[in-house]
Protein backbone atom coordinates (compact mmCIF):
# COMPACT_ATOMS: atom_id res chain seq x y z
CA UNK A 1 0.00 0.00 0.00
CA UNK A 2 1.45 3.39 -0.76
CA UNK A 3 2.83 5.61 2.01
CA UNK A 4 3.09 9.32 1.45
CA UNK A 5 4.64 11.59 4.22
CA UNK A 6 2.26 14.22 5.25
CA UNK A 7 0.74 15.56 8.35
CA UNK A 8 0.37 14.72 11.43
CA UNK A 9 1.04 11.61 10.10
CA UNK A 10 1.89 9.90 6.74
CA UNK A 11 -0.61 8.90 4.63
CA UNK A 12 -1.60 5.09 3.39
CA UNK A 13 -3.81 4.47 1.51
CA UNK A 14 -5.23 1.52 -0.90
CA UNK A 15 -5.30 2.05 -4.66
CA UNK A 16 -8.68 -0.10 -5.01
CA UNK A 17 -10.41 2.32 -2.87
CA UNK A 18 -8.91 6.10 -3.44
CA UNK A 19 -9.70 8.59 -5.60
CA UNK A 20 -8.81 12.14 -6.83
CA UNK A 21 -11.05 14.65 -6.44
CA UNK A 22 -10.46 17.61 -8.10
CA UNK A 23 -13.21 20.53 -6.70
CA UNK A 24 -13.78 23.77 -8.84
CA UNK A 25 -10.98 24.00 -11.26
CA UNK A 26 -13.11 26.66 -13.67
CA UNK A 27 -12.67 29.45 -15.37
CA UNK A 28 -14.72 31.84 -12.95
CA UNK A 29 -12.62 31.21 -10.30
CA UNK A 30 -9.28 30.85 -12.13
CA UNK A 31 -9.46 33.16 -15.02
CA UNK A 32 -9.78 37.06 -15.46
CA UNK A 33 -13.61 37.82 -15.70
CA UNK A 34 -15.20 35.59 -13.98
CA UNK A 35 -16.92 35.27 -10.32
CA UNK A 36 -13.92 35.27 -8.05
CA UNK A 37 -11.93 38.04 -9.90
CA UNK A 38 -15.47 39.61 -9.65
CA UNK A 39 -15.51 39.57 -6.17
CA UNK A 40 -11.69 41.59 -5.83
CA UNK A 41 -10.05 38.54 -5.89
CA UNK A 42 -6.40 37.87 -7.77
CA UNK A 43 -6.85 35.02 -10.03
CA UNK A 44 -3.16 34.53 -9.77
CA UNK A 45 -3.26 33.33 -6.24
CA UNK A 46 -4.95 30.27 -7.25
CA UNK A 47 -2.73 30.01 -10.95
CA UNK A 48 -0.38 28.30 -9.32
CA UNK A 49 -2.15 25.21 -8.55
CA UNK A 50 -2.75 24.29 -12.23
CA UNK A 51 1.16 22.99 -12.78
CA UNK A 52 1.39 20.27 -10.14
CA UNK A 53 -2.67 19.50 -10.44
CA UNK A 54 -1.73 18.79 -14.22
CA UNK A 55 1.02 16.59 -12.97
CA UNK A 56 -0.53 14.99 -10.12
CA UNK A 57 -3.72 14.09 -12.93
CA UNK A 58 -0.77 12.86 -15.37
CA UNK A 59 0.34 10.14 -12.41
CA UNK A 60 -3.04 9.55 -11.57
CA UNK A 61 -4.39 9.22 -14.90
CA UNK A 62 -1.05 6.59 -15.42
CA UNK A 63 -1.47 4.50 -12.71
CA UNK A 64 -5.29 4.03 -13.38
CA UNK A 65 -6.38 6.07 -9.85
CA UNK A 66 -10.09 7.29 -10.52
CA UNK A 67 -10.56 10.70 -10.91
CA UNK A 68 -13.50 12.98 -10.39
CA UNK A 69 -13.62 16.59 -11.02
CA UNK A 70 -16.82 18.73 -9.45
CA UNK A 71 -17.68 22.20 -10.58
CA UNK A 72 -19.87 25.02 -8.76
CA UNK A 73 -22.47 26.31 -10.37
CA UNK A 74 -26.06 26.76 -11.13
CA UNK A 75 -29.11 26.53 -13.36
CA UNK A 76 -29.10 29.13 -15.75
CA UNK A 77 -32.93 30.09 -14.19
CA UNK A 78 -31.13 30.01 -11.41
CA UNK A 79 -33.64 27.82 -9.47
CA UNK A 80 -30.95 26.58 -7.58
CA UNK A 81 -29.65 29.35 -6.14
CA UNK A 82 -30.22 30.73 -3.05
CA UNK A 83 -31.33 34.18 -2.92
CA UNK A 84 -29.37 34.91 0.02
CA UNK A 85 -26.12 33.08 -2.08
CA UNK A 86 -26.41 35.41 -5.09
CA UNK A 87 -27.22 38.55 -2.77
CA UNK A 88 -23.91 38.36 -1.42
CA UNK A 89 -21.61 38.81 -4.56
CA UNK A 90 -20.55 41.82 -5.95
CA UNK A 91 -23.55 44.47 -6.95
CA UNK A 92 -22.27 44.65 -10.05
CA UNK A 93 -21.57 41.12 -11.24
CA UNK A 94 -23.79 38.37 -9.62
CA UNK A 95 -24.34 34.99 -10.08
CA UNK A 96 -26.14 34.71 -13.01
CA UNK A 97 -25.23 38.07 -14.74
CA UNK A 98 -23.57 38.84 -18.12
CA UNK A 99 -19.78 38.60 -17.59
CA UNK A 100 -16.31 38.15 -20.49
CA UNK A 101 -16.75 35.02 -19.87
CA UNK A 102 -20.56 34.27 -19.94
CA UNK A 103 -23.24 34.46 -17.37
CA UNK A 104 -21.21 34.01 -13.83
CA UNK A 105 -21.32 30.39 -12.43
CA UNK A 106 -24.07 29.42 -14.44
CA UNK A 107 -23.89 25.87 -16.13
CA UNK A 108 -22.80 25.34 -19.52
CA UNK A 109 -21.16 28.54 -19.74
CA UNK A 110 -17.85 29.20 -20.96
CA UNK A 111 -16.22 30.53 -17.55
CA UNK A 112 -18.92 27.79 -15.66
CA UNK A 113 -16.36 25.05 -17.22
CA UNK A 114 -12.88 23.57 -16.31
CA UNK A 115 -9.47 25.07 -17.61
CA UNK A 116 -8.04 23.55 -20.25
CA UNK A 117 -4.92 22.87 -18.62
CA UNK A 118 -6.92 20.18 -16.35
CA UNK A 119 -9.83 19.06 -18.63
CA UNK A 120 -11.42 16.48 -17.85
CA UNK A 121 -10.79 13.02 -20.26
CA UNK A 122 -13.13 10.49 -21.11
CA UNK A 123 -14.67 8.49 -18.73
CA UNK A 124 -14.10 10.85 -15.89
CA UNK A 125 -16.91 11.78 -13.90
CA UNK A 126 -17.84 15.39 -13.84
CA UNK A 127 -20.15 16.56 -10.76
CA UNK A 128 -22.38 19.70 -10.58
CA UNK A 129 -23.11 21.26 -7.44
CA UNK A 130 -24.80 24.40 -6.77
CA UNK A 131 -23.15 24.77 -2.85
CA UNK A 132 -19.59 24.76 -1.67
CA UNK A 133 -19.93 20.94 -0.30
CA UNK A 134 -19.31 18.38 -3.01
CA UNK A 135 -21.40 16.12 -1.56
CA UNK A 136 -24.71 18.70 -0.88
CA UNK A 137 -27.35 18.15 -3.24
CA UNK A 138 -25.26 15.82 -5.51
CA UNK A 139 -24.71 12.20 -6.47
CA UNK A 140 -21.38 12.28 -5.32
CA UNK A 141 -21.72 10.17 -2.64
CA UNK A 142 -23.60 7.18 -4.18
CA UNK A 143 -20.53 7.65 -7.51
CA UNK A 144 -17.91 6.93 -5.24
CA UNK A 145 -20.01 4.33 -2.76
CA UNK A 146 -20.47 2.59 -6.19
CA UNK A 147 -16.42 2.26 -7.07
CA UNK A 148 -15.58 1.08 -3.55
CA UNK A 149 -14.30 4.59 -2.66
CA UNK A 150 -13.07 5.26 1.11
CA UNK A 151 -10.08 7.38 0.81
CA UNK A 152 -10.29 10.81 -1.17
CA UNK A 153 -6.83 12.60 -2.57
CA UNK A 154 -7.90 16.26 -2.38
CA UNK A 155 -7.28 19.32 -4.70
CA UNK A 156 -8.84 22.29 -6.18
CA UNK A 157 -10.33 25.79 -5.10
CA UNK A 158 -10.48 27.52 -3.26
CA UNK A 159 -8.69 25.85 0.04
CA UNK A 160 -10.88 27.59 2.97
CA UNK A 161 -14.07 27.04 0.73
CA UNK A 162 -15.26 24.71 -1.49
CA UNK A 163 -11.91 22.63 -0.27
CA UNK A 164 -12.82 22.77 3.32
CA UNK A 165 -16.45 22.56 3.32
CA UNK A 166 -15.84 19.60 1.04
CA UNK A 167 -13.89 17.85 3.23
CA UNK A 168 -15.53 18.45 6.18
CA UNK A 169 -18.71 16.73 4.85
CA UNK A 170 -16.96 13.77 3.66
CA UNK A 171 -15.38 13.40 7.00
CA UNK A 172 -18.70 13.02 8.39
CA UNK A 173 -19.70 10.31 5.82
CA UNK A 174 -16.43 8.31 6.76
CA UNK A 175 -14.13 8.95 4.24
CA UNK A 176 -10.48 9.21 4.39
CA UNK A 177 -8.49 12.87 3.10
CA UNK A 178 -5.16 13.62 2.37
CA UNK A 179 -5.56 17.40 1.03
CA UNK A 180 -2.31 17.99 -1.07
CA UNK A 181 -1.43 21.43 -0.32
CA UNK A 182 0.48 22.55 -3.56
CA UNK A 183 -2.78 21.26 -5.67
CA UNK A 184 -5.47 23.61 -3.37
CA UNK A 185 -5.12 27.34 -3.66
CA UNK A 186 -6.73 30.43 -1.98
CA UNK A 187 -6.89 34.12 -3.47
CA UNK A 188 -5.77 34.55 0.06
CA UNK A 189 -2.14 33.35 1.45
CA UNK A 190 -3.15 34.02 5.44
CA UNK A 191 -6.35 31.15 4.33
CA UNK A 192 -4.17 28.83 2.48
CA UNK A 193 -1.98 28.22 5.70
CA UNK A 194 -4.45 28.40 8.17
CA UNK A 195 -6.75 26.33 6.38
CA UNK A 196 -4.41 23.97 5.75
CA UNK A 197 -3.16 23.81 9.22
CA UNK A 198 -7.27 23.52 10.79
CA UNK A 199 -7.07 20.56 8.35
CA UNK A 200 -3.88 18.54 9.87
CA UNK A 201 -4.41 19.86 13.57
CA UNK A 202 -5.39 17.72 16.81
CA UNK A 203 -4.05 14.98 15.24
CA UNK A 204 -5.64 14.97 11.60
CA UNK A 205 -9.14 16.19 12.95
CA UNK A 206 -10.37 16.51 8.99
CA UNK A 207 -7.41 15.23 7.67
CA UNK A 208 -3.89 14.61 6.35
CA UNK A 209 -1.86 16.97 4.32
CA UNK A 210 1.12 16.20 1.89
CA UNK A 211 2.64 17.96 -1.28
CA UNK A 212 1.74 16.22 -4.12
CA UNK A 213 5.53 15.43 -5.04
CA UNK A 214 5.32 12.70 -2.33
CA UNK A 215 2.03 11.69 -3.72
CA UNK A 216 3.32 11.53 -6.84
CA UNK A 217 6.50 9.12 -5.68
CA UNK A 218 4.27 6.65 -3.62
CA UNK A 219 1.75 6.49 -6.71
CA UNK A 220 5.01 5.80 -8.78
CA UNK A 221 6.62 3.65 -6.53
CA UNK A 222 2.85 1.20 -6.15
CA UNK A 223 2.65 1.16 -10.04
CA UNK A 224 6.01 -0.04 -10.51
CA UNK A 225 5.31 -2.65 -7.70
CA UNK A 226 4.76 -6.53 -8.49
CA UNK A 227 1.35 -6.30 -8.30
CA UNK A 228 -0.12 -3.31 -9.51
CA UNK A 229 -3.66 -2.65 -8.45
CA UNK A 230 -6.84 -2.94 -10.86
CA UNK A 231 -9.32 -0.29 -11.39
CA UNK A 232 -13.10 -0.61 -10.75
CA UNK A 233 -15.64 0.24 -13.69
CA UNK A 234 -19.01 -0.45 -12.46
CA UNK A 235 -21.35 2.75 -13.58
CA UNK A 236 -22.93 4.28 -11.06
CA UNK A 237 -26.84 3.82 -10.36
CA UNK A 238 -28.21 7.16 -9.89
CA UNK A 239 -26.11 10.20 -10.45
CA UNK A 240 -28.78 13.35 -11.29
CA UNK A 241 -25.76 16.25 -11.18
CA UNK A 242 -23.52 14.07 -12.85
CA UNK A 243 -22.10 13.78 -16.42
CA UNK A 244 -19.59 12.04 -17.88
CA UNK A 245 -16.52 13.86 -19.91
CA UNK A 246 -16.72 12.64 -23.15
CA UNK A 247 -20.40 11.51 -23.44
CA UNK A 248 -22.47 12.93 -26.06
CA UNK A 249 -23.77 17.02 -24.65
CA UNK A 250 -20.76 17.84 -22.15
CA UNK A 251 -20.12 20.67 -21.71
CA UNK A 252 -22.82 21.58 -23.43
CA UNK A 253 -25.40 22.89 -21.13
CA UNK A 254 -26.83 21.95 -17.49
CA UNK A 255 -27.94 17.95 -16.42
CA UNK A 256 -31.60 17.99 -16.00
CA UNK A 257 -31.98 17.51 -12.20
CA UNK A 258 -33.86 14.50 -12.14
CA UNK A 259 -32.51 12.55 -15.08
CA UNK A 260 -29.81 10.06 -15.10
CA UNK A 261 -26.92 11.10 -17.20
CA UNK A 262 -25.52 8.44 -20.07
CA UNK A 263 -22.06 7.10 -18.65
C1 LIG B 1 -16.00 29.89 -3.83
C2 LIG B 1 -15.15 27.67 -4.30
N1 LIG B 1 -14.86 30.29 -3.27
N2 LIG B 1 -15.10 26.77 -5.27
N3 LIG B 1 -16.10 28.65 -4.40
O1 LIG B 1 -16.95 30.62 -3.86
O2 LIG B 1 -14.36 27.66 -3.37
Amino acid sequence: MPTVDARPHPYTFELSTTALLVIDMQRDFLEPGGFGESLGNDVAELRRTIDPLAALLTAARETGLPVVHTREGHLPDLSDCPPAKRARGAPSRRIGDPGPNGRILIRGEYGHDIVDELAPIDGEPVVDKPGKGAFYATGLDTLLADRGITSLLVTGVTTEVCVHTTVREANDRGYECLVLADCVGSYFPEFQRVGLDMIAAQGGIFGWVADSAALIAALRTAWAAPAPPTTESSEPTTAPTITTAGSPGVPAGPPAPSVPQPC
